[in-house]
């Protein structure tokens, strides 16, 4: 592979105005004709080839305006075809014939078959995979397909955009024509052919066209996907409403497959689906199962305006999509759920994800200038960070503001592959704004610190906020620019109050936003009656770090008062930090552990509030996890010393607590019939956290045994196992618990995923032993991606004291996992790796063990492009 630079991006020289494929489906010989029409860009030069991408194809005849073309007038190379000789400005036809081999496709990029059904993935470049093509994304066109195929086991003949027509064709073979007049890249080409179940619906748009919905699913699973079928209109009605976006064809299907790569994929008009984002009842799906799918039927959805109608220009520009639309989907979940609590999970994931990745090997810009894998750049920081650097514009801009550009930006680049430039282009435009240094969030890789001091002046009643930033150093970006970073703030009151609108000065300050854009910069605050509490970066409005100094009874304070409830929800976490990274350090140096009892009491004090929502102080009692322990040390990590400090302080937790825990337990139940509800579901999950404490107290074990028994519903069960597991891998009770479990559910593949992930995660080096003898269950199916990734991907991602074990066995089984996918799946093996990212933050010896795991994966002697970009990036 070589590395791409955005900076030798330019226009094909051939425009393409249609295309038009045709299908014989066949599991092991797929015939494809495709017909495409171009003609030379004005101003090419005459002698310029026609350029075409392919990968592992075969091709069986080439023919240019119906005629065979003559071997002198192409070259043919693995991943290439050169035309010359063509027209110079008339329009001609390019027919390409290739033969595919849906069975032998195990990277699942291309045309594959999952389950018997054939299916397609083509993001980011697997249609070069199914016949030579312009396969980049700035080469839109209309596609006609046509789809043939034996008439028994493919009842089902799906393809982007509306259904023209079918019959019968013949020996047994029907066929179906699907025309799609939106143009399209080809990422966005899906075929899908099998014998599937549907459930169907209808919507009716804003301007009153009915739209056909079809969900597609394994027989016999249609039940569980009517929540998928809810959601689904929720999002469209939401995009009308919210962002004025209309639905535009007559027809939107989504179809779930059990053999994905990634949740799931935008294909025009006809989503496919990892089946986990589809399928949910309450019987096998956990109120997490239910959010993830609520969030990626949305998002997918979203993407028909911010990806599809308008797409990108080259893959540089990935998070021009990918970071509108996850900001999209946050704000669709925000919407549905409680604002607050779905912030507080975001901004979880982000730092746990993104932060990680920003401060490690792996770092790279929003908007990358360079890569040698496009896949390996589906990271977190395209994704999560660009939606947050959305979510900052909002915030600079306000609403009105915000909606203008967005308007602003869906008229001008509708029909177009658009830039991130083009982007902010139309919300300076819509505002009358500048956001040159706001960009540099684009740009600049790194999470900025912002170091914050405040000093109140008793005399002159003013308050001083001293703030300075500084961005570290990322691979290749040694130097830095001064953002432009909003803060929300607010300044409490020794009665709690916020105080109203006080007058500053020292920068723009926009209602409750400073902007700090300065590398150091002083906000004076005056008519400050008494000395106040500052909370800063309130709903986390910049994605940074902050380091600001304060007091217990400062942060008390924030977490009593202040009306933001992320910020009550972060001081409870700041709070927490000392006391865990103590604890650590005392466990490392085998000294007694003690954590403050005024973070304790004022942890129970929200724990037992019932002013807020069950959710919310469910999100408190979740503690920082091992891994922001470890992201807060920085570097020289023990993570068995973490995990010690952390478990003595959920112990003296839970003994404090002991009688709200018991009162949480035995009230948080929510009445009547299961309902998947955000409501119900923050009960569930106060419930289930004061069952976590319990098992630091007598009777632990009964108590979740009990629980599991009683459990009637899939989150309480698994919780109820997961308190059993990891608290008492080595008791009777949790091996006939893991029993009852499997047996049960034998037959359910995603709730298996559930038992594999949860024994995969029990803490302590042991279950590295645990995870080998699984690879070996009759059940393990290490050629499904879920499959993998819930036993391989949570040790390794989830399992800090298992997966970091002392003698490096974890990074052995990783490493051999790695070496042993690649060559059959890339995608999978890459992302499997990337929990290795932070590897040199561990401690020395540990860092060895690593280093030498790396090593022994580089030294194989054959490696997918996508392990290698990533092998060498992380031992640079
Ligand atoms: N399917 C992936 C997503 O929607 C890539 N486009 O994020
Ligand atoms: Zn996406």
């Amino acid at each position: 592979g070589q590395i791409v630079h955005l900076a030798d991006y330019r226009p094909t020289d051939f425009v393409l105005e249609r295309v038009d494929l045709t299908f014989e489906l066949d599991p092991q010989a797929t015939r494809l004709e495709s017909r495409l029409i171009f003609h030379r860009r004005e101003g090419v030069d005459a002698s310029a080839p026609l350029v075409l991408d392919g990968d592992e194809l075969v091709l069986t005849e080439l023919r240019l305006d119906q005629n065979e073309m003559p071997a002198s007038q192409y070259d043919l190379s693995p991943d290439q075809l050169v035309i010359r000789d063509l027209p110079g400005s008339e329009p001609f036809e390019v027919t390409v014939i290739t033969t595919i081999n849906p069975e032998a496709n195990t990277q699942l990029m291309g045309l594959y078959r999952t389950n018997g059904v054939y299916c397609t993935q083509c993001e980011a470049e697997g249609f070069r995979r199914i016949t030579y093509f312009p396969d980049r994304p700035d080469v839109l066109a209309p596609y006609t397909v046509t789809i043939i195929a034996d008439k028994a086991a493919n009842p089902v003949l799906l393809s982007n955009g509306n259904f023209l027509g079918g019959g019968n064709y013949d020996e047994g073979r029907h066929f179906a024509a699907w025309f799609d007049p939106f143009p399209k890249p080809s990422y966005l080409f899906a075929l899908v052919a099998g014998d599937l179940g549907v459930v169907e619906d209808t919507f009716i748009t804003m301007s009153e066209r009915e739209v056909a919905l079809k969900i597609y699913v394994e027989h016999g699973k249609e039940d569980r996907a009517a929540y998928a079928m809810d959601a689904l209109k929720r999002s469209m009605k939401w995009d009308e409403e919210v962002f004025g976006r209309e639905y535009d064809l007559n027809i939107f299907m989504i179809v779930a497959v059990s053999d994905f790569n990634m949740g799931a994929m935008e294909n025009k008009g006809l989503n496919v689906f990892n089946d986990k984002y589809v399928l949910a009842d309450p019987e096998t799906a956990t109120d997490q199962d239910y959010a993830n799918i609520e969030a990626i039927i949305a998002h997918e959805y979203f993407h028909n305006w911010t990806g599809n109608r308008i797409t990108c220009r080259d893959w540089f520009q990935l998070c021009l999509k990918e970071g509108l639309t996850v900001y999209r989907d946050h704000e669709f979940s925000a919407d549905q759920r409680s604002r607050a609590v779905k912030r507080i999970a975001e901004v979880r994931h982000l730092k746990a994800e993104q932060f990680q990745e920003d401060g490690g090997p792996l770092a790279h810009p929003v908007r990358p200038t360079a890569y040698r894998e496009i896949n390996n750049f589906y990271t977190t920081t395209v994704y999560e960070k660009g939606s947050e650097v959305t979510r900052m514009i909002a915030t600079i801009l306000g609403k009105d503001g915000f909606k203008k550009g967005m308007d602003l930006y869906f008229e001008r680049h509708d029909g177009e592959a658009a830039t991130v430039e083009d982007f902010v282009k139309s919300f300076e435009d819509a505002n009358s704004v500048d956001l040159k240094q706001f960009s540099l969030w684009y740009h600049q890789a790194g999470t900025p610190l912002v170091t914050a001091s405040g000093i109140y002046d008793a005399v002159a009643k003013t308050f001083t906020l001293s703030l300075e930033q500084m961005i570290p150093a990322t691979p290749g970006q040694s130097t830095k620019q001064p953002m432009h970073i909003p803060l929300s703030y607010a300044l409490i009151q020794d009665n709690g109050a916020l105080l109203d609108a006080p007058k500053v000065s020292g920068g723009q300050v926009t209602g409750d936003v400073l902007h700090l854009t300065e590398k150091a910069q002083v906000f004076v605050f005056e008519n400050v009656p008494t000395r106040p509490v500052l909370s800063l970066n309130r709903s986390f409005s910049a994605p940074i770090n902050l380091d600001f100094k304060q007091s217990t009874e400062d942060l008390v304070r924030i977490a009593r008062h202040d009306t933001d409830l992320f910020a009550r929800w972060q001081a409870l976490t700041d709070l927490a930090l000392p006391n865990l990274l103590q604890a650590a350090k005392d466990a490392r140096e085998g000294k007694a552990i003690s954590c403050d009892p005024v973070f304790i009491s004022t942890l129970l004090e929200a724990a037992a509030d019932e002013a807020l929502e069950p959710a919310f102080r469910a999100q408190a009692l979740a503690l920082p996890s091992e891994a922001d322990i470890a992201r807060e040390l920085g570097s020289n990590i023990d993570p068995d010393a973490i995990h010690k400090g952390r478990q003595a302080i959920l112990k003296a937790i839970a003994e404090s607590g002991q009688s709200v825990f018991e009162r949480l337990f035995n009230t948080m139940k929510p009445e009547g019939a299961f309902s998947p509800d955000a409501a119900s579901a923050g009960k569930r999950a106060l419930r289930n956290s004061a069952l976590g404490y319990l098992a630091y107290v007598t009777g632990g074990t009964e108590r979740a045994a009990k629980a599991f028994a009683d459990a009637d519903n899939m989150t309480d069960m698994v919780q109820a196992l997961t308190v059993l597991a990891h608290r008492f891998p080595e008791d009777a009770a949790t091996a006939e618990a893991l029993a009852t479990f499997v047996k049960r559910f034998e037959n359910n593949p995603l709730v298996l995923d559930k038992w594999f992930a949860l024994q995969a995660t029990i803490p302590g080096g042991d279950t590295l032993n645990r995870v080998n003898a699984l690879m070996e269950h009759p059940l393990y199916v290490a050629t499904n991606p879920n499959r993998v990734r819930s036993l391989v991907g949570s040790l390794a991602f989830a399992n800090p004291t298992a997966f970091n074990r002392a003698d490096g066995e974890g990074y052995r089984l990783l490493g051999a996992q790695v070496t042993q996918i690649d060559p059959r799946n890339p995608q999978l093996a890459a992302r499997l790796l990337t929990a290795m990212r932070s590897w040199r933050a561990l401690d020395a010896s540990r860092a060895d063990h690593a280093r030498a795991a790396l090593l022994e994966i580089d030294r194989a002697p054959k490696l997918s492009t996508d392990v290698r970009d990533l092998i060498e990036r992380m031992l640079k």
